[in-house]
């Protein structure tokens, strides 16, 4: 009994350090710089609303709110979720006006668009 609960505390530790590296690796604070555009979640508000881009540039999503938003396109070409407090970057594949929302909130956010060419 004393080993099982030894293997159960390791395994636990274990599982929460890899949770720990993954969510370091995938997501950068809100606030850390990147290079290319950036869409602002503050409020439930995307900003800017509408958005130019080349077709296979990176959008960085940057969350500013204590909840989870996505950036999801309604022709689902590209989809993102930003954690509360902070950022994702998103690849848009395809040319086109691609209108967004988010998944987690679909009537509280405004409206907004990315247009790829
Ligand atoms: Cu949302």
């Amino acid at each position: 009994m004393r080993t099982l609960t030894k293997l159960t505390i390791a395994l636990v530790a274990v599982l929460g350090m890899a949770f720990t590296a993954v969510g370091v690796v995938s997501h950068a604070p809100a606030g850390a710089q990147g290079a290319g555009k950036t869409i602002s979640i503050k409020d439930f508000q995307y900003n800017p609303a509408d958005m130019k881009v080349k077709v296979g540039e990176t959008v960085t999503v940057t969350n500013g709110d204590s909840m989870p938003h996505t950036v999801t396109a309604k022709d689902r070409s590209f989809s993102v979720e930003a954690p509360a407090n902070r950022q994702a970057n998103v690849t848009l594949p395809q040319a086109g006006s691609h209108p967004y929302g988010c998944t987690y909130h679909p009537d509280q956010h405004n409206p907004a668009s990315i247009t790829a060419s």
